[in-house]
């Protein structure tokens, strides 16, 4: 059988793509190593952060807003809520480089943000505890997605319109024969006229079968929930991303009952994605909890529990999605750099044009590959 569209890749980015090009008619397959949903992609752990005013450039605002439209779309499809406008708050120095970003997109953008100073936040949400040198950008549109809702959503209407989902195959081999795609795993040879590489951690290593090296350093990432007081709940506190001269960190509020989920976005060790990572040890802890009472101090916090995951990073933090430069017929969406969920439902909408050879309802200019 000759596919229109292999996807190498069946998370949340792939899945997305694959009920995309399915829907418009394509004969899709999805090939992934594990059975989705699985702890390898970049969807576990529940809950994702979505937020417009961008504070990692004004270039990712008019994705995150199509991103938004594809995400009610979703909830009406599927008929469950998926978008929860907790509201997010970014906070830090008046000079962060990322707050400056928040504040210039929410102009360009037009975008409700709202500014506030560190007693205006103390007051507001009685947990935090800022220092008087920090503010806060606080965008009540923003809030969380529920990441296994999504993903099954997408399985199920990708598997509606005749999408195919290979789910426990290791792919050994890519190749290109005279225009056609060949993927071999364990006993099978797959082929297709397009390819979509969406394989998260391990695209680098695809790709590089096809003479493309991609500078992607795949890192070690924690993050946990811990058992905290009332004003922590979700009818109380919102989302949030603080960057501190102890790091960047990022978090939700209490969501029914499941405890206060924090991380660090920034730093990390550098790991191979197949290697057994360091499982979330007492430093991980200590590192989250020591963020947590220099600015939510005025709560007591107990680990409930603490998981790893995996950042794709790029060089320049941004996304790499784009075409394979010597062979058209090969796309991919790569180096989410730790920030790119929200959007899988605008990058599935892109990778689905870019492979039916249509101009992209978002313009991909600002993720091309030549910008190295
Ligand atoms: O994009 O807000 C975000 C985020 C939080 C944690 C990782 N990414």
């Amino acid at each position: 059988m000759l596919y229109d569209v292999i996807i190498l890749g069946a998370g949340t980015m792939g899945l997305s793509a694959g009920y995309q090009l399915a829907k418009k008619g394509q004969k899709v397959l999805m090939v992934d190593s594990y059975h989705p949903p699985h702890v390898h992609g970049s969807h576990h752990g529940e809950t994702r952060i979505i937020r417009y005013a961008y504070g990692e450039g004004e270039a990712y605002v008019p994705f995150a807003l199509r991103s938004k439209e594809l995400w009610k779309d979703l909830e009406k499809r599927i008929n469950q809520s998926i978008l929860v406008e907790t509201g997010v708050l970014n906070s830090g120095l008046e000079t962060s480089p990322f707050i400056q970003n928040v504040w210039k997109s929410g102009d360009k953008y037009d975008l409700q943000v709202e500014k506030l100073s560190s007693q205006q936040l103390q007051q507001r949400w009685a947990g935090l505890t800022v220092p008087d040198n920090y503010i806060g950008a606080y965008e009540k549109d923003g809030g969380y997605l529920r990441t296994d809702q999504i993903l099954n959503g997408y399985a199920t209407l990708a598997a509606s319109y005749g999408a195919v989902l290979a789910g426990g195959q290791r792919v050994q081999e890519v190749q290109i024969n005279e225009g056609t795609v060949e993927v071999k795993t364990q006993g099978t040879i797959y082929q297709a006229k397009k390819l979509i590489v969406t394989a998260g951690a391990w695209g680098r290593e695809v790709l590089s079968q096809l003479g493309l090296q991609l500078s992607i350093t795949v890192i070690r990432k924690t993050f946990a929930w811990l058992h905290a007081d009332e004003s922590f709940r979700e009818s109380k506190f919102p989302c949030f991303s603080f960057d501190t001269e102890m790091g960047t960190y990022y978090g939700f509020p209490d969501i029914d009952g499941a405890g206060l989920k924090i991380g660090r976005h920034d730093t990390g060790m550098p790991i191979h994605p197949d290697q057994k990572s360091v499982p979330f040890h007492d430093g991980d802890t200590e590192e989250l909890l020591g963020f947590l009472s220099r600015f939510m101090g005025k709560g007591t916090f107990r680990l409930r529990e603490g998981k790893t995951c995996m950042y794709s990073m790029t060089p320049d933090e941004d996304f790499i999605i784009d075409y394979h430069p010597e062979h058209p017929e090969v796309m991919f969406a790569l180096g989410f750099s730790g920030h790119g969920f929200k959007f899988a439902s605008a990058v599935g909408e892109a990778l689905s044009e870019m492979a039916m050879e249509k101009d992209t309802t978002v313009d991909m200019g600002p993720f091309r590959l030549d910008r190295f």
